[in-house]
């Protein structure tokens, strides 16, 4: 057995991962983590095993550090992501039934005529930070109008989604934080699940539809809405970061976009690769398995790193290179198998209209300033990014 000393909730860690990612892969296929007495892997063969086999590598103990089964979680288990077949195949097909690619398209007029707005107003300003201004303004926009959510209070909706992906790893300073400062955005979030206080035409009500027919409680119902509201903000607006900074530093790339802005959805995959927003979860043996060659015991807890897996020079040529032209798809950063993120299609419309929006046009994007890293137990993402775009 491997035992590494390594923090990967670290500051430092958190702000540069890549060195514990190349340490981990390179480490073995899998290792233990003796700070957390956790199992973890960086590699992309092991973590798609694990994803994929959830009766072993479950998610009902819970997907972040905190066993479930032996203390108490922050807040009621999600029913989509914290949970097992059977529960969660329920839960699932009845989220899906929403989200099907009918429904998903018929979004797209909405959030491209959202783009086009938000990229006429950034380009008449010239300089700006594209962290608040864009990563962050354009899903705050589309995805609750989506939702149904009313124009006040959406201010709660990034707090509350710091809660929730700092609330995946230990209790550091990231951890404790994030729950002082969302306090606030936790008691919004539950009203804001109830049927009551969605609007009739929205996604969440859909859902609320979806999952009486389906024989959920009113209770269970607000709980599906809360997975929205959970993993539908922080994500993408990490994801739209990213690509910005992705682009600002590999100008060949932005050329590229610029040329073809009908790439824009594989160009958003690739970011999703290189930079991934979700930087890892962790599932939970439910009994002895054998992964990578180790012996794992029942009832511990595995880290799996989707974004040093996406990163794997075993399963990818030149993983450090971003390039737009490659074909990412197969990469982990939205996950594997039956908890595979179901909001991806979502993510991938924001995606592909505003990067669309963005290379249509602007010509020259350029860093104005150093970009700030956000630390965050679970997403890789930026606090600031000043640049300067004609
Ligand atoms: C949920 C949830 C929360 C955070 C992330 C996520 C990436 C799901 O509450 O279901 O998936």
């Amino acid at each position: 057995m491997i035992t590494l000393n390594d923090d990967p909730f670290a500051d430092d860690v958190l702000a540069d991962p890549l060195p514990l990612h190349r340490r981990l892969r390179d480490a073995g296929p899998v290792v233990y983590l003796d700070r957390y007495r956790v199992w973890a892997s960086g590699r992309a063969e092991e973590v798609a095993h694990a994803l994929n086999e959830p009766e072993t590598f479950c998610s009902s103990a819970g997907v972040g550090l905190t066993d479930f089964r032996k203390e108490t979680p922050w807040r009621p288990p999600s029913l989509l992501l914290e949970a097992d077949a059977p529960e969660h195949t329920r839960a699932r097909h009845t989220v899906t039934s929403v989200l099907t690619p009918k429904v998903v398209k018929t979004y797209r007029d909405t959030f491209a005529a959202e783009a086009e707005k938000l990229v006429a107003e950034l380009l008449a300003r010239g300089e700006f930070d594209a962290v608040p201004d864009f990563a962050e303004a354009f899903p705050l926009k589309v995805f609750p109008d989506a939702v149904g959510l009313p124009a006040e209070g959406r201010e709660h909706l990034l707090p509350y989604g710091s809660m929730v992906f700092n609330g995946f790893g230990p209790r550091n300073h990231l951890f404790t934080d994030a729950m002082e400062r969302g306090a606030r955005a936790r008691e919004w979030i539950a009203e804001h699940c109830r049927a009551e206080n969605l609007a009739p035409d929205g996604l969440g009500a859909r859902i609320h539809e979806a999952a009486a027919e389906a024989g959920f409680t009113p209770d269970e119902r607000a709980l599906l809405v809360r997975s929205f509201l959970s993993a539908g903000v922080d994500t993408t607006v990490h994801a739209l970061g990213n690509a910005v900074q992705c682009f600002a530093e590999h100008p060949d790339q932005w050329a590229a976009l610029r040329e073809k802005p009908e790439r824009s959805r594989a160009a958003f995959e690739e970011v999703v690769r290189f930079s991934s927003p979700v930087q890892t979860f962790f599932r939970t043996t439910t009994r002895d398995v054998e992964l990578g060659g180790e012996r794992l015991p029942a009832g511990e807890k595995v880290l799996l790193f989707l974004a040093a897996a996406n990163r794997d020079p075993r399963r990818w040529a030149d993983p450090d290179t971003f390039d737009i032209g490659r074909r990412a798809a197969g990469h982990v950063g939205f996950g594997s198998g039956v908890h595979a993120c179901v909001g991806q299609m979502f993510a991938r419309l924001e995606g592909e209209v505003l990067l669309a929006e963005l290379a249509r046009r602007v010509t020259t994007l350029e860093l104005a300033g150093p970009p700030r890293p956000q630390l965050s137990n679970t997403l890789r993402g930026l606090a600031s990014l000043p640049v300067r775009v004609r």
